[in-house]
């Protein structure tokens, strides 16, 4: 039998990268890892750890001494999630990766996601967008401070850049590698939230397809968040710096 492009089926022949970035996730990266191999045996998994001093490592460590699914990235102290991201990208462009999925690892994001997310690439998407707002709102257990923030952010980014995306800060998404590859990941300059919006800027203009592709996201229920202004302020420059960009290419000033 053969088997066409969206054949679920041909997924499993599709080396795919999960990478979950991780500080002080001790009390998370135990149950997590087992349930995306349980949903997805085929993925391996790559941890990137800013050397938390909750022994996160310790954990990841023994499980991929007897799973070779797994693996361990140590970083020496925390970097960001934007860096953390960066170096996983090259991990996966450098053994030949297919599918790279970026995910939390505080369970915010149902493992049982990914086999929509790699049909959805499979099915012709370049990035795969897990969306809590493609159908109004769909987030449990977040106080409507960090709602509001979180979706007056997004229409922010959304009107700002130009990007037809209604969930621009998700953290849970799927590329194919040729975007990875296509994009010069030197020259992202944010860190936090914003880094998501950068990738997916740099992905549009350079017209790979995106999609969104719904999910249900769930506030963590133990470890702790590591949002802060900072972070929040960097988005907005960020977005402010790409609207600007935006508007230098509509008058032919800049080239991307
Ligand atoms: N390696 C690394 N991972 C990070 C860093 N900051 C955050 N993370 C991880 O990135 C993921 C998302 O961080 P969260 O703290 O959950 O941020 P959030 O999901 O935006 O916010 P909350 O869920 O509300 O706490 C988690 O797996 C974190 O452990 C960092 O500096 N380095
Ligand atoms: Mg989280």
């Amino acid at each position: 039998m053969t088997q066409s492009a969206s054949d679920p089926m041909s997924e499993a022949v599709k080396k795919v990268l999960v990478i979950i970035p991780t500080y002080n996730e001790a009390e998370n990266i135990g149950a997590v890892i087992p349930r995306v191999l349980d949903v997805c045996p085929d993925t391996n998994i790559l941890v990137v750890d800013d050397n938390s001093p909750d022994g996160t490592q310790k954990i990841v460590e023994s499980i991929s001494q007897t799973d070779q699914r797994v693996k361990l990235m140590r970083r020496e102290g925390k970097g960001g999630l934007g860096t953390a991201y960066i170096a996983g990208f090259k991990y996966a462009i450098d053994n030949d990766y297919e599918y790279v999925i970026e995910m939390d690892a505080d369970l915010s994001h149902e493992p049982g996601e990914i086999p929509r997310f790699c049909k959805a690439l499979t099915d012709h998407a370049d990035l795969a967008i897990g969306s809590r707002y493609a159908f109004g709102v769909s987030v449990l257990n977040w106080p409507m401070k960090r709602l509001l923030l979180s979706y007056g952010g997004n229409i922010f980014a959304r009107v700002v850049t130009g990007v037809p995306v209604n969930d621009m800060t998700s953290g849970f998404k799927a590329f194919r590698v040729e975007v990875l590859k296509s994009i010069n990941l030197q020259t992202i300059r944010s860190n936090g939230y914003a880094f998501q919006v950068e990738m997916n800027v740099r992905a549009y203009r350079k017209g790979f397809k995106i999609v969104e592709v719904p999910i249900v996201f769930t506030e963590r229920r133990v470890g702790t968040s590591k949002m802060s202004k900072k972070i929040v302020f960097e988005g907005v420059k960020i977005v402010l710096i790409m609207g600007i960009g935006r508007v230098l290419n509509f008058f032919g000033l800049r080239k991307h």
